[in-house]
C-alpha cells in the first residue's frame, strides 16, 4: 500500500487533498497529531483514530499523542487530578494496542499550554475571533450543556496546540472538523502556517444504526469488555442484511469490519461447519460486505468472527487495564 493510500484510507475527508499528496509524497520524519481528552477506558471511537495513526506510523511518519489534560479540565471531565491519572493509563492501553513506541511521543497539554509565551499567544487569538465563531468551532464537542467561557477557550487552544507541537498533520474524527477548519483560518493571522487535516468517519450506534458510538450514549464497545461482553453486544448489534439503499442507516456490524478488523487483520476468517458451507477467507473488506448482502454469508456468522477479531484487538488492553488496576 502506499503512502497517501495508507494516509487516506477509510477517511471521510482529506483537507485539503492537495497538501494531503505533498505530505505522502515525502512522509518520513513527518509528525502527525491527535489529540484526546484523557478518560480511563479506550472505546473504539479512540481506536478508530488510533489505527490512523498506525496507519501513519506504517508510512514512516512521527505520532504525537496529545494528553490533552487541560482541554478535559475546560470541558468539565474532572478535577485536575482525576484527569492526569485517567491519561497515564489511556497511555498505556495505546501502547498495548499497536501503536509503535519508538514512533510515538505522548505529550500532556499542562506540559506546554501554561507557559506564558502559550498564555500570550492564546490571548491573541482570544482578541482575533468572535465568540460566535469559536462557539460554532465546539459545538459537536461539548456535548448539550450551556456553554460556558470554557468551552471557547477550548478550540482555541486546540489551534494553538497545532502550531506549538511543531506538526504537519492533524488527525481527528469528523467531530473535529469545525476545530479544524478554524485553527486553518486562525493560524495565518498569527502568522503561523496552515496545517492539513484528515478526520475519520463517526461510527454508528451498535443498536440502531443511528447517530453516534461513544462512552457516554447507546451500547459501545471498550477495553473493559469482556470476551462474553463482546459476543453479547455484537450479537444484539443492528445488522440488516442489505445496506440501507436510502443511505441513512448504517450496518453498525459492517462498520466495525470496515473500520476496525481489515485495517489490523491481513485476512478474516470466517469459520463454518462444512454442512453449511465450509470456512470463508476474506482478504477485503467489499468482499465480505458483498458476501452479506448476497446471503453467502449469514449475519449470525458475520458477528461470531466480528466478536472474536474484536476480542483479539482488545485483549492486550484489557491485560494493562487489569495489571493497572490489581
Ligand atoms: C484534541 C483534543 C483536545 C485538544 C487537542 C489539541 C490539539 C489537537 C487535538 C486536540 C480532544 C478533542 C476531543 N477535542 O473532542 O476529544
Amino acid at each position: 500500500m502506499d503512502a497517501y493510500e495508507l494516509l487516506t484510507r477509510n477517511v471521510e475527508e482529506a483537507v485539503t487533498d492537495e497538501e494531503v499528496r505533498d505530505l505522502a509524497a515525502e512522509p518520513e520524519g513527518k509528525r502527525a497529531y491527535v489529540g484526546y481528552e484523557p478518560s480511563g477506558v479506550l472505546h473504539l471511537g479512540h481506536l478508530l483514530t488510533a489505527n490512523k495513526l498506525i496507519d501513519l506510523q506504517e508510512a514512516g511518519m512521527e505520532v504525537v499523542v496529545l494528553l490533552a489534560d487541560v482541554h478535559a479540565y475546560l470541558n468539565e471531565k474532572g478535577s485536575f487530578e482525576e484527569i492526569r491519572a485517567t491519561a497515564e493509563q489511556m497511555k498505556a492501553q495505546f501502547l498495548a494496542y499497536g501503536l509503535e513506541e519508538d514512533q510515538t511521543e505522548f505529550v500532556y497539554g499542562s506540559e506546554f499550554q501554561l507557559e506564558e509565551e502559550y498564555t500570550l499567544d492564546l490571548h491573541h487569538l482570544e482578541r482575533e475571533t468572535t465568540m460566535n465563531r469559536a462557539q460554532r468551532a465546539m459545538a459537536e464537542i461539548q456535548g448539550d450543556e450551556t456553554a460556558k467561557v470554557s468551552h471557547l477557550v477550548y478550540p482555541l487552544m486546540q489551534t494553538l496546540d497545532i502550531e506549538y507541537l511543531d506538526l504537519d498533520l492533524a488527525v481527528g474524527g469528523l467531530d473535529q472538523r469545525k476545530v479544524h477548519m478554524l485553527a486553518r483560518e486562525k493560524l495565518p493571522e498569527l502568522e503561523y502556517d496552515v496545517r492539513p487535516a484528515i478526520h475519520t468517519p463517526i461510527v454508528a450506534d451498535l443498536t440502531s444504526g443511528e447517530g453516534k458510538m461513544s462512552s457516554s450514549e447507546g451500547i459501545t464497545i471498550s477495553m473493559e469488555d469482556s470476551t462474553e461482553d463482546l459476543e453479547e453486544k455484537v450479537n444484539s448489534a443492528f445488522c440488516p442484511p442489505t445496506r440501507d439503499p436510502e443511505g441513512d442507516l448504517e450496518n453498525p456490524v459492517l462498520e466495525l469490519f470496515e473500520y476496525h478488523v481489515f485495517p489490523r487483520f491481513d485476512e478474516v476468517v470466517v469459520e463454518r461447519p462444512e454442512k453449511y458451507g465450509g470456512d470463508l477467507t476474506y482478504e477485503a473488506y467489499e468482499d465480505l460486505a458483498a458476501d452479506l448482502e448476497s446471503g453467502e454469508l449469514h449475519p449470525a456468522d458475520a458477528k461470531g468472527t466480528l466478536a472474536a477479531a474484536l476480542d483479539e484487538l482488545i485483549a492486550p488492553g484489557r491485560e494493562t487495564l487489569r495489571e493497572l488496576r490489581s
